[in-house]
């Protein structure tokens, strides 16, 4: 496409495309965040003030959980309710789940006639900036197009992921019976960001003792915000157990109303966030002022002892 206009008036166009509902805006949008291109710092900056309406749920959990068919029917009761959907599925890069990925692709076919919902697979990890970071600019740009909910899959392995469920307003940890130490398998930080446990495969024998597993150790500490997470009984792969899904996610939507929670939950996120960005920027700037020639004749010389590496960061940080 070619634009005559100044940087400013292609980037409006773009945004009043992409509000006005244009998908392929929309898909163009997401790229240039996506691969922090040149202009992206631009383009986030003005889709910000069209942000914070999209309610934004993370779903995370081990490989295989049954995440995908659970966003999956998630989107298909958003979608009879006439409400928008946008989904983030953020691809686990492990190869032995290449076939599961694959498996994501077809089964989401079913909506790609439907453009009440928007999916976008992410691989990006290793990328400039992170995974963390990326997922969190293509939530801004899919909140700005005016989707009522975004759905951001990830799997509950590692602190990016965690990053990532923390962009969400509400946080659904999947857990499956029959996986050995259940609940002891998946990651301390995750246990404490769920919001609403899942029970999924709750068709297979031991969902009552995943069950007393998540009880118990509820009953060990009480989150500081004194909300007790609720516990779903789900069968994704039949529809099964999603209406009390959705009703606890309204329970929860309720809680977040009172006493001006919502606002102290996305306080206590972007601190998060703020630093994180803080963190790239800063070394973005260390990297732009030194070449990578700089950055490897440093490297030789604390090799060879010839300097600490101790005060070449100092300098470089502008300590001394
Ligand atoms: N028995 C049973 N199978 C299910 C259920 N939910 C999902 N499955 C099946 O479990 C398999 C994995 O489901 P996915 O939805 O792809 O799981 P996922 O967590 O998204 O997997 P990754 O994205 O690879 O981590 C699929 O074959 C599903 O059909 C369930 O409630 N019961
Ligand atoms: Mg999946």
């Amino acid at each position: 496409m070619l634009y005559t206009g100044s940087l400013d008036d292609q980037i409006q166009t773009w945004i009043r495309s992409l509000r006005a509902g244009d998908l392929r805006a929309l898909a163009r949008i997401i790229s240039i965040v996506e691969n922090r291109s040149p202009r992206s710092s631009e383009v986030l900056k003005s889709l910000f003030q069209h942000t914070g309406k999209a309610r934004v749920i993370g779903v995370t959990g081990a490989p295989g959980a049954g995440k995908s068919t659970l966003v999956d029917q998630l989107a298909r009761r958003c979608r009879k309710q006439e409400k928008t959907v946008g989904i983030i599925a953020v691809d686990p890069t492990s190869p032995y789940t290449g076939g599961a990925i694959l498996g994501d692709r077809i089964r989401m076919q079913d909506h790609f006639s439907d453009p009440g919902i928007y999916i976008r697979s992410m691989a990006t990890r290793g990328s400039l900036g992170g995974l963390a970071r990326t997922t969190a600019d293509v939530a801004t740009v899919l909140d700005a197009s005016g989707r009522d909910v975004i759905l951001i899959e990830t799997v509950g392995v590692g602190q990016d992921e965690i990053d990532i469920v923390r962009l969400a307003d509400i946080t659904i940890v999947i857990l499956v019976p029959g996986m050995g130490d259940d609940v002891q398998t998946i990651k301390a930080g995750i246990m404490e960001i769920a919001d609403i446990f899942v029970i999924n495969k709750s068709d297979r024998e031991g969902a009552e003792r995943v069950e007393r597993e998540i009880r118990a150790l509820q009953s060990l500490a009480m989150r500081k915000d004194g909300w007790t997470p609720l516990i779903v009984k789900t069968v994704a792969s039949e529809g099964m157990g999603i209406e009390e899904l959705a009703s606890a996610i309204s329970d929860y939507e309720t809680y977040l109303q009172v006493e001006n929670r919502a606002l102290k939950k996305s306080v206590e996120n972007w601190q998060e966030r703020l630093i994180e960005m803080l963190g790239d920027a800063m070394l973005e700037k260390a990297r732009a002022s030194m070449s990578d020639g700089d950055l490897g004749r440093l490297a030789i010389e604390v090799a060879e002892h010839k300097r600490d590496p101790y005060t070449v960061i100092e300098e470089i940080a502008g300590k001394r």
